[in-house]
C-alpha cells in the first residue's frame, strides 16, 4: 500500500500519459493489484482504462478486494465496462475514433465547407502510404467542379515501382496528380507551377470581364498528419504553419499568402468521425495518422504484423523486420506466429516484457523508415487480400 500511495502521490503532478507508464511499471515491478480508479469521462477514460488493464495484467490480474457496494467499487463500476470494451480491442486490435475524434475536427469541416464555397481549387494531400484510406469520403461533394489536384506526399517512404503505380493509376482515373516530399521540398514546385498556370487562366477571364488581377485562392485539405502544412511551408519557404509528426497539430484555418499570386489555407486534417472499414482504420493508425488515444499500443503493434504479412512485399520486409528487432538469434518464424505473439516475444526480449512499451517502438521504427519504405495499399485492382 505504500508503494501504491506513493504511485498516486507522483502521478498527481504527471500528465495522464506518463501516469499510465508509471502506474503499469510500478504495478510490474511491486506486483501490485491496481488502485480502482475513479469512473472518468471524456479523453482520460480509455487512457485510465488501459492503465488500469496494463496494471492489471502486469499483477497477475488480481481484482480489488473492496466490499460490493462501497464507494471503491461504485466508483469503479464503469471503469469495469470501459476496461472489458479496451479488453476486447487489444484482442481485436480495433480502432475506436470516438476515442479521439478531437473537437476541432468538427469544428474544422463545418469552417472547412463554408471556406470551400469561395476557393478556386483544392490541393489534396493524401500519404502516399495509403492513398485510399486518406481520402475523405465526402471530398467529392466538398469540391464539386472546383479544380482538384491530388498531391501524393510521403513519397520517400515507399518505393520507385510503387509510387509510379499509384499515379498511373490515379491518372487513369482522370485525376490530377503530383508526388512530394514535403519534408525535402522534393516536388513541391510543381504544385507551385499548377496554380501559377491557374492564376493566369482565371486573370485572363478577369481581364477580359475589366476586373483587376487577383491571387489564386487554393485549399490544402487532407487527413490529420499527412503533411499539408509542411507542403505550405515548403512553398512558401518558411515555417509559416505549425507542423510536427502526430495528428492535430494545426487546430484553426488560416490564409498563408505565397508571392502575389497564390493564396493557401492551411486547415487542420479533417476526417469522419466514424471510420467502418476496421483494416483502413488500422492503416491510419499504423502511419500515425489518427491520434493514438484511438487504439492500444500493443494491439496495433499486433495489427501492424498481421498487415505487414500480407503485403505483397513482405518477403523484403520480413528480413528488415527481424534485423531491426534483433530477433535474428531467436529463430522466430514470423510467418507461422500470430501478431500478438510477436509482439510478446519481442517484449520479452527487449523490453523486460512490457508489451506496451514493445508496441511503441515497433510502430515508431514503421514510422521512421527503419524497416523499409513500402505502401500499406495497392491500387484497387491489384488488391488481393
Ligand atoms: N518523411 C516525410 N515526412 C514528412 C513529409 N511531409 C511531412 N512530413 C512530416 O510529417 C509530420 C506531419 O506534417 P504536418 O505538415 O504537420 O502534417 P499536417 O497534415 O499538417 O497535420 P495536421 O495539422 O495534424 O493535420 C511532420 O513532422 C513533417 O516533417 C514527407 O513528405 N516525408
Ligand atoms: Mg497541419
Amino acid at each position: 500500500r505504500a508503494n501504491r500511495n506513493e504511485m498516486l502521490r507522483a502521478s498527481t503532478s504527471t500528465t495522464c500519459r506518463s501516469w499510465t507508464l508509471r502506474a503499469s511499471r510500478c504495478a510490474a515491478r511491486f506486483a501490485l493489484s491496481p488502485r480502482p480508479a475513479r469512473a472518468v469521462v471524456g479523453r482520460g477514460a480509455r487512457r485510465i482504462a488501459t492503465t488500469h488493464a496494463a496494471a492489471a495484467g502486469a499483477a497477475g490480474g488480481q481484482s480489488s478486494s473492496s466490499p460490493p457496494g462501497s464507494r471503491a467499487v461504485r466508483d469503479a463500476a464503469p471503469l469495469v465496462d470501459v476496461d472489458e470494451d479496451a479488453r476486447g480491442r487489444a484482442r481485436a486490435g480495433n480502432v475506436r475514433l470516438v476515442q479521439w475524434y478531437p473537437g476541432h475536427i468538427a469544428r474544422a469541416e463545418r469552417l472547412l465547407k463554408e471556406q470551400l464555397k469561395g476557393v478556386d481549387a483544392v490541393v489534396e494531400v493524401r500519404d502516399i502510404r495509403l492513398p485510399l484510406s486518406t481520402t475523405h469520403p465526402e471530398i467529392g461533394a466538398w469540391c464539386g467542379e472546383k479544380t482538384r489536384v491530388i498531391v501524393l506526399n510521403r513519397a520517400d517512404m515507399v518505393s520507385d515501382m510503387e509510387r509510379a503505380r499509384w499515379v498511373s493509376y490515379l491518372k487513369s482515373i482522370g485525376e490530377t496528380v503530383v508526388l512530394t516530399d514535403a519534408r525535402a521540398g522534393k516536388g513541391v514546385r510543381k504544385v507551385k507551377e499548377l496554380a501559377l498556370a491557374m492564376s493566369e487562366e482565371i486573370n485572363a477571364k478577369r481581364a477580359a470581364k475589366g476586373l483587376l488581377p487577383r491571387p489564386v485562392r487554393a485549399a490544402v485539405i487532407g487527413y490529420p498528419n499527412v503533411g499539408k502544412s509542411a507542403l505550405i511551408n515548403r512553398l512558401v519557404g518558411k515555417a509559416a504553419c505549425a507542423s510536427a509528426p502526430r495528428p492535430g497539430v494545426t487546430r484553426d484555418l488560416r490564409w498563408v499568402r505565397i508571392g502575389g499570386d497564390l493564396d493557401l489555407l492551411d486547415a487542420p486534417g479533417v476526417l469522419p468521425a466514424r471510420l467502418h472499414d476496421q483494416r483502413a482504420a488500422s492503416r491510419l493508425a499504423m502511419a500515425n495518422d489518427i491520434g493514438e488515444a484511438s487504439y492500444i499500443t500493443s494491439a496495433m503493434a499486433a495489427a501492424m504484423v498481421e498487415e505487414l504479412k500480407r503485403l505483397e512485399t513482405w518477403s523484403i520486409i520480413k528480413p528488415a523486420l527481424v534485423k531491426r528487432f534483433k530477433l535474428d538469434n531467436l529463430k522466430l518464424d514470423i510467418d507461422k506466429m500470430s501478431g500478438e505473439e510477436f509482439v510478446k516475444r519481442f517484449a520479452d526480449k527487449t523490453c523486460g516484457g512490457d508489451e506496451e512499451r514493445a508496441g511503441t517502438r515497433m510502430l515508431n521504427d514503421y514510422r521512421g523508415g527503419h524497416i523499409g519504405n513500402f505502401c500499406l495499399e495497392l491500387p484497387p485492382h491489384r488488391e488481393k487480400n
